[in-house]
């Protein structure tokens, strides 16, 4: 798996506009593989096209909060899901609040100029 197709396992969900129950992270979460050896305290997922989130990698620059300077912010305001584990959580029954938000994201990108991690959103 490269990076590039670590962020779309991750981060991608083009499938839906938004999500559609609050079972929506439990069940992707362990979807894409986020919920073995661990479940993964924190992660957003995207609901627009490909196209529309590799163009961020083209909008504004912004330093990356590790300090890098790859990190591009987008013009507009995209669909998001924010999953985040609850304090009831144990794994392996990896437990989430799912949250859909409206906002710009921040990611890094690399290589052919494709996100690679989601770093933040705004
Ligand atoms: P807070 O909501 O204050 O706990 O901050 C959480 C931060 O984590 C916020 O800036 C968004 C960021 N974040 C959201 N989703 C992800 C993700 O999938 N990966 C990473 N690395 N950071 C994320
Ligand atoms: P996530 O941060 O949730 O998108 O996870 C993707 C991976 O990217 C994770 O292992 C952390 C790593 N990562 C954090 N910051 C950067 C960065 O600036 N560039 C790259 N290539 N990877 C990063």
């Amino acid at each position: 798996e490269t990076p590039a197709e670590k962020f779309q396992r991750q981060h991608m969900d083009t499938e839906h506009s938004t999500a559609s129950s609050s079972n929506y992270c439990n069940l992707m979460m362990k979807a894409r593989d986020m919920t073995s050896g661990r479940c993964k305290p924190l992660n957003t997922f995207i609901h627009e096209p490909k196209s529309v989130v590799d163009a961020v990698c083209h909008q504004e620059n912004v330093t990356c909060k590790n300090g890098r300077t790859n990190c591009y912010k987008s013009n507009s305001r995209l669909s998001i899901t924010n999953c985040r584990q609850t304090g009831a959580s144990k794994y392996p029954n990896c437990q989430y609040e799912t949250s859909n938000l409206n906002k710009q994201i921040i990611v890094a990108c690399e290589g052919q100029y494709v996100p690679v991690h989601f770093d933040a959103y705004v």
